[in-house]
């Protein structure tokens, strides 16, 4: 009893402020799971929502596809590795500032995936979950099948290491980097958006660089 009302002592302001406040302390507290500078992590710092992470390795990874689609999966990382890989050099940026430009990743397009899997007509989105058990994204359809958006498995040229959400993790290259999940391991087909772990904090769904989020990046005319 006594727990429970201190929580709402606490939570009482937090709430009162509204969502621009909220986005403007995330911008100086940084709460979107930064704990550390990665030692020799050439400007990326490490994220987790989650306190701990598995780790799994080559053998014992997998990747489910599930949901509206005519033809369930699971993918191993070797099944991943012997599909056609797409390597893409763009700008990472987090939402709370902080870039690393021109970041090699590597993977299999999503829209490759999801042919695969094939996607039914009534169909509008991906749920898209992580074995840290608490992470979770989501993307349309049209978003999910940009020629930019990956499932990981190299990032700087190397095989991802589980800081960075390896062995697999999502790439959206036009989006902040909140909306690449690390560690996926499902990727569900719904009809319709489910926001994710950090948009239902405040965050926003399309979460396009230079255009979401508070910011408006485009030249005025
Ligand atoms: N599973 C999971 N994925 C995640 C996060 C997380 O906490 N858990 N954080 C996101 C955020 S806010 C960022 S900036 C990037 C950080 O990636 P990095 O740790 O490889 O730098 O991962 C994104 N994907
Ligand atoms: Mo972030």
């Amino acid at each position: 009893m006594l727990g429970l009302g201190a929580l709402g002592v606490a939570a009482a302001p937090t709430l009162q402020r509204g969502l621009e406040s909220f986005l403007g302390s995330a911008a100086d507290k940084d709460p979107t799971g930064l704990t550390d500078l990665l030692p020799n992590g050439g400007g990326f710092r490490y994220y987790s929502v989650a306190s701990s992470v598995p780790h799994r390795s080559a053998a014992d990874y997998r990747l489910t596809v599930d949901g509206l689609v005519d033809r369930p999966t699971t993918y191993t990382l070797p099944a991943l590795r012997a599909l056609p890989q797409t390597r893409l050099v763009r700008d990472v940026q987090c939402v709370t500032g902080w870039r690393v430009p021109q970041t090699p990743f590597e993977g299999v397009r999503l829209s490759s995936i999801l042919d695969a899997a094939g996607v039914r007509p009534s169909a509008k989105a991906l749920r898209l979950t992580c074995f840290d058990g608490t992470y979770s994204e989501s993307l349309t359809l049209p978003q999910a099948r940009r020629a930019d958006v990956l499932v990981a498995l190299r990032m700087q040229d190397k095989p991802l290491g589980h800081t960075h959400g390896g062995p697999v993790r999502l790439y959206v290259g036009p989006m902040y980097f909140y909306k690449s999940a690390k560690w996926l391991s499902g990727i569900t087909v719904t009809d319709r958006v489910e926001p994710g772990y950090w948009e239902n904090r405040g965050y926003d769904v399309d979460a396009w660089v230079g255009r979401s989020n508070g910011r408006d990046d485009e030249p005025t005319h």
